[in-house]
């Protein structure tokens, strides 16, 4: 799973990809792409770490990637090697810039950026269904595959993104291999001077991003990277100077975590609490798999205790004293926040 931060050049992606990595990757214009991996901040974590006083803690993890977004040739528009990049995420956070960059002549205009971005996708977009259904055309294929092609060619002509579409009005499975970028989940990154780091996102902006189908949220990424390098006492001290209830970084992961319809599951116990990461509506059995093949190929049943129903109750003891645990066999959709103990048998 992997979340790609896009923009221009100067927007102040790589200082938001190094406040969540913990990564020291150099910052202005240019620079290659880089990967990164991000803990999941989640507070069920450190509450049933708190209770089992495991020897190890482990949160669930994503990938993010710092792309450079280069110019192409004509200095307009993003160059081929961008755009492959960019196709190659699963996800795409967008990062506007809202602040004075000293190494940049323009003035900030984040909504300017927005839809430069938007059409550059659109465009993208539009070539390959434009070429795709002269071919399919030609060659007389199938009628479904041309329908939904037809539908992609409309809407993207109307200048809307195919992620607006519900999935009645699009056949998104015939689209997969296609790599359409205005299909991709889109998460929208306002990034403001410091001076406005506890600013919200603007209304007319909010709309703009309404209308993509895309989620957004503001923060400064100057702000996250020196909340990002102080000590937990320190990091209170500063917030509260800015007027801020917590560090944005946090709420833009798990915003991020969801937008890629992700879910964790835990599993506690001495030696680790840890969450694992799955997509909502798997079953117990490939869950399992997620922990160890072994689970998976010899799954018998699981134990399941919601999170709220642990803590409702206190311990695991107590949980099936009340009758609450629940076993579940292997078509069960795990939920999240399900504490799970999975019997196998190899
Ligand atoms: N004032 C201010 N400067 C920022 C902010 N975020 C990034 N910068 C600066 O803008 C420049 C470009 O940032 P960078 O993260 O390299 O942008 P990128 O090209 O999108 O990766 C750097 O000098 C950063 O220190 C911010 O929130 N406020
Ligand atoms: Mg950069």
């Amino acid at each position: 799973m992997k979340i790609g931060l896009v923009g221009f050049a100067g927007s102040g992606k790589t200082t938001v990809f190094n406040a969540m990595t913990g990564l020291n990757v150099p910052v202005g214009i240019g620079g290659d792409i880089r990967l990164g991996t991000v803990k999941v901040p989640d507070d069920r974590i450190d509450t049933l770490s708190s209770i089992f006083s495991p020897k190890k803690t482990t949160y669930a993890e994503m990938r993010f990637c710092d792309i450079p977004g280069e110019y192409g040739a004509d200095k307009k528009g993003l160059s081929p090697r961008a755009l492959q990049q960019i196709r190659d995420q699963e996800a795409l956070c967008l990062v506007l810039r809202d602040f004075v960059n000293p190494d940049l002549a323009d003035e900030p205009d984040p909504t300017g950026d927005l839809q430069a971005f938007s059409s550059e996708c659109l465009l993208a977009d539009l070539e390959i269904v434009e070429r795709r259904l002269d071919r399919i055309r030609k060659e007389g294929g199938n009628a479904v595959e041309i329908a939904t092609l037809e539908k992609a060619y409309t809407t993207l002509m109307s200048e809307h993104p195919l992620r607006a579409l519900s999935d009645q009005e699009l056949n998104r499975e015939l689209l997969r291999g296609y790599g359409l970028l205005t299909d991709r989940p889109l998460l929208v990154i306002l990034n403001h001077a410091e001076t406005n780091a506890a600013n919200d996102l603007p209304r007319t902006l909010k709309d703009e991003i309404e209308t993509l189908g895309a989620g957004g949220l503001a923060l400064s990424a100057s702000v996250e990277a020196e909340i990002a390098d102080l000590d937990l006492e320190d990091q209170a001290a500063f917030l509260e100077d800015l007027g801020l209830q917590r560090s944005a970084l946090t709420r833009f992961i798990r915003t991020s975590y969801a937008l890629l319809d992700l879910i964790s599951f835990f599993t506690v116990g001495p030696d680790e609490v840890r969450a694992w990461t799955i997509t909502r509506g798997m079953t117990a059995r490939p869950a399992a798999g997620r922990i160890h093949s072994d689970l998976e190929r010899g799954f018998i049943r699981a134990e399941v205790t919601p999170y709220d129903v642990f803590m409702k109750y206190g311990s695991e003891q107590a949980v099936k004293e009340a009758g609450r645990l629940q076993v579940e066999g292997k078509d069960y959709v795990v939920s999240d926040g399900d504490i799970l103990h999975v019997r196998f048998n190899v």
